[in-house]
């Protein structure tokens, strides 16, 4: 085909070449210098459906396509996992096709803040005798064991639904290694006793010579019902991933962010005063279920204890973060620290893109234990509020 003829092909071709690189290339800043002292969000989102390559989305043969029509759409690109590669950020992205089915896709930063771009092909997950119907949610743990792990969540229709029930599904954790993060090694899923599990994460050290795991039991596909609770479990060997116990570590409670279900974002990162989670809690409202991001801190000795819970959430959609396909949402399941203490916080909003919030680790640490804790009252709320404006007339 001469290349010089300008056909319609050509035409739409060489627009949709130029917005892209365009987009990939749009650099971001922090949206305010002042902020809240905590984190500082940035401007744009770091991945949105737009960043999907062009060779997923078009036949580029104009034979074949001489409309130059998107032939495979992509609908959303959201709640990833997150880790430090070969000095590249890199994003375990939950890809959503309009088709509605999540698949996985590596995308990487030289920086962490902009410029990601997916690797050229998605990740290739083998299937277990039970193929899953839908995988999401990737937690990517660098272990000490020398594996880098992905736990996800892997859903299949619940094959005891009466007939007319199309919808009721049954999610458990499904769990992959890699060494290179293109070759994945599929183990068994999760053998749990406590119903059905999302959101478990892996512990990045050995706990006594188990591995530890994070839980997120519950009695059915949506609601946690009497299940709930982040938990803790171990477990001996990841080729035969049995959770035999699970201790809620951190519990669903009235009337906080918490009170319908929480669950954990990515693995925590290890600091001198100890580990620091971050976590997304639910409540409902007469406008759908909210989620908001919170973070706590456990001991570096004893990871079931919880030591420092600042009140209330640590970031909650705001703006056009609000709108998406599931709206007033933010999850997060990835984050990176750096060697020199910044940490790059992956969230997603409302179910539809990719953003990076950044902060350090001594900002978070003291955010987590010198932030004031729930009362869980109104009164002690306005108690606490006056203590600081007691404290602050004592300044000289
Ligand atoms: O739609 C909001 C979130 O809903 C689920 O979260 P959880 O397991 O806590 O209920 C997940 O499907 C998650 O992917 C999604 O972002």
């Amino acid at each position: 085909m001469n290349t010089t003829t300008n056909t319609l092909f050509d035409k739409r071709k060489a627009a949709i070449q130029n917005e892209f690189k365009e987009l990939i290339e749009k650099k971001n800043e922090p949206q305010s210098s002042a902020g809240n002292g905590i984190f500082s969000r940035y401007k744009n989102p770091v991945l949105t459906r737009n960043h999907a390559p062009i060779e997923w989305r078009f036949d580029l043969n104009e034979a074949t396509n001489p409309f130059m029509m998107e032939r495979i759409s992509i609908n959303a690109t959201f709640n990833a996992g997150a880790m430090k590669w070969n000095n590249k950020y890199i994003l375990a992205v939950r890809v959503e096709g309009v088709d509605r089915k999540s698949f996985f896709a590596i995308a990487e930063s030289p920086n962490g803040v902009d410029n990601f771009q997916f690797w050229d092909k998605p990740c290739v997950i083998p299937q277990t005798d039970e193929p899953d119907t839908n995988v999401y949610d990737m937690r990517l743990i660098n272990h000490e064991d020398g594996w880098i792990y992905g736990i996800f969540c892997t859903e299949r229709k619940d094959p005891n639904a009466p007939k007319d029930d199309t919808s009721s599904a049954i999610a458990n954790a499904g769990i992959v290694r890699t060494n290179n993060l293109v070759n994945w090694e599929r183990l068994p899923d999760l053998i749990s006793n406590t119903g059905q599990q999302r959101n478990v994460v892996l512990h990045p050290e050995f706990v006594n010579g188990k591995y530890a795991i994070y839980t997120r039991p519950q009695d059915g596909f949506i609601d946690v019902g009497s299940g709930g609770g982040i938990g803790l479990g171990y477990i001996d060997d990841m080729l035969n991933p049995i959770v035999k116990e699970e201790k809620i570590i951190f519990g669903k409670q009235y009337h906080t962010v918490y009170e319908l279900k929480n669950g954990l974002g990515p693995a925590p990162i290890k600091t001198e005063k100890g580990w620091l989670h971050l976590a997304h809690g639910v409540r409902n409202t007469a406008a759908g279920l909210r989620y908001t991001l919170y973070m706590f801190m456990t001991d570096l000795n004893d990871i079931s204890k919880v030591t420092h819970v600042p009140a209330g959430h640590f970031m909650a959609p705001q703006e056009s973060e609000r709108v998406g396909d599931v709206s007033n949402v933010l999850f997060s399941n990835g984050w990176i620290a750096d060697e020199d203490g910044t940490v790059f916080i992956y969230y997603a909003s409302s179910d539809t893109r990719m953003h990076v919030a950044v902060s350090s680790v001594d900002q978070l640490v003291d955010y987590v234990m010198n932030t004031p804790e729930d009362t869980f009252i109104s009164a002690g709320s306005v108690n606490t509020i006056i203590a600081q404006v007691n404290k602050n007339k004592e300044i000289k």
